[in-house]
């Protein structure tokens, strides 16, 4: 690790290097400094084929972001000493970034204040880059929320994947045929939605807050590509709705909060609701329905093709996180949108 974070200019200083969060894709770690801290994080080029993508949208987004709203504080990477924006080793893409000073970050939302802020920092995100051409991001990761493909992989999984799990799974299976029509509708409405920034990963730890709790900015930015703005509110809706996460195995737990809807929708639309179409206002609740079902469907869609994407810590891990989004679609259907 000495080696790696010494490729950014500050090997010596580093008192500390401990894990970070909880993302199931890259590997994240705070590193500690006598004044400052940094982020490090390795990319997983696995999933990310491409990483100097990733970092080719993080200058053009941020160069705009500069221009234009000055006053944003966008994280910038910290360039390797070869002038870099990445350094590559035999162990993967690696990134630095500065924390910023008198910011924290927060793992669960625990407070509906916290989902406002968070939803109008996605919101002011996606609002800012509304001058920026979308089509001019590279996809880092292509179809990443195509549900329609995402449901032609689950249909794939069952025609090749694990047996004794498809036999297993048939309620869930039975739970995501019959619920198909969330496909269709998204294809039906998908070319009405404008083509916009979005952040396509809207958990609540990839937001920065100041030390009054209010929203800084967001940060995160390996899946910033041209989408739409169902992703984003959706896995708000997602993530940030009910109490527990998608690792809860105890169903009795999985709840939506009423008042974190509403919090998300009033974020959200303090920012974007001049932006919105009146298309995508009749869609805002869709777009909670549409990421639990996708969410679902690759989570189940894994469990049958034996965890070779999001891998298990313990044998059917992902069948418990793909009931667990099951139920809380259940749950989310039952809610009055008005
Ligand atoms: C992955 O890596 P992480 O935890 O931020 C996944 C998301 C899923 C999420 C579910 C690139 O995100 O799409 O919603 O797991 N990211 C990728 O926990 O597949
Ligand atoms: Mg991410």
């Amino acid at each position: 690790m000495k080696n790696i974070v010494s490729q950014f200019g500050f090997g010596e200083a580093v008192t500390n290097i401990v894990v970070f969060g909880s993302g199931l894709i890259n590997s994240t770690w705070l590193v500690e400094t006598g004044n400052k801290n940094y982020i490090l994080q390795r990319i997983n080029s696995d999933v990310f084929k491409l990483p100097q993508d990733i970092a080719d949208n993080i200058k053009q987004a941020g160069g705009y972001l500069q221009k234009h709203f000055p006053e944003y504080p966008f994280v910038t990477p910290i360039k390797t000493i070869e002038g870099n924006e990445m350094f590559e080793s035999d162990e993967g893409f690696f990134r630095m970034f500065p924390f910023i000073e008198g910011s924290h970050s927060v793992n669960v939302v625990e407070k509906s204040e916290q989902a406002y802020e968070a939803s109008k920092q996605f919101a002011k995100f996606t609002k800012y880059l509304s001058g920026f051409d979308a089509t001019k991001l590279k996809i880092t990761l292509p179809d990443f929320h195509n549900l329609t493909l995402r449901y032609q992989q689950f249909e794939n999984a069952l025609h090749d994947g694990n047996r004794i799990r498809i036999n297993e799974s048939a309620e869930l299976i039975n739970f995501i045929r019959g619920n198909k029509n969330i496909v269709d509708e998204f294809e039906k409405c998908k070319t009405k939605l404008t083509l916009r920034c979005t952040h396509h990963d809207t958990k609540i730890s990839n937001v920065l807050f100041d030390d009054n709790n209010k929203g800084l900015c967001v940060i995160d930015l390996d899946t910033l590509m041209p989408g739409y703005f169902i992703s984003d509110v959706g896995d708000m809706m997602r993530t940030y709705l009910c109490p527990v996460s998608e690792e809860e195995a105890d169903e009795s737990k999985i709840v939506v909060r009423r008042e974190f809807y509403s919090a998300i929708a009033d974020g959200y639309l303090s920012e974007m609701g001049d932006e919105l179409s009146e298309l995508e206002k009749r869609h805002f609740h869709f777009a909670g329905t549409f990421m639990i079902y996708m969410q679902a469907v690759r989570f189940i869609t894994d469990h049958l093709n034996n965890d070779l994407y999001y891998g298990a810590k313990y044998e059917g891990q992902n069948f418990v996180r793909a009931k667990n989004q099951i139920v809380l679609l259940q749950k989310y259907m039952q809610i009055n949108p008005d």
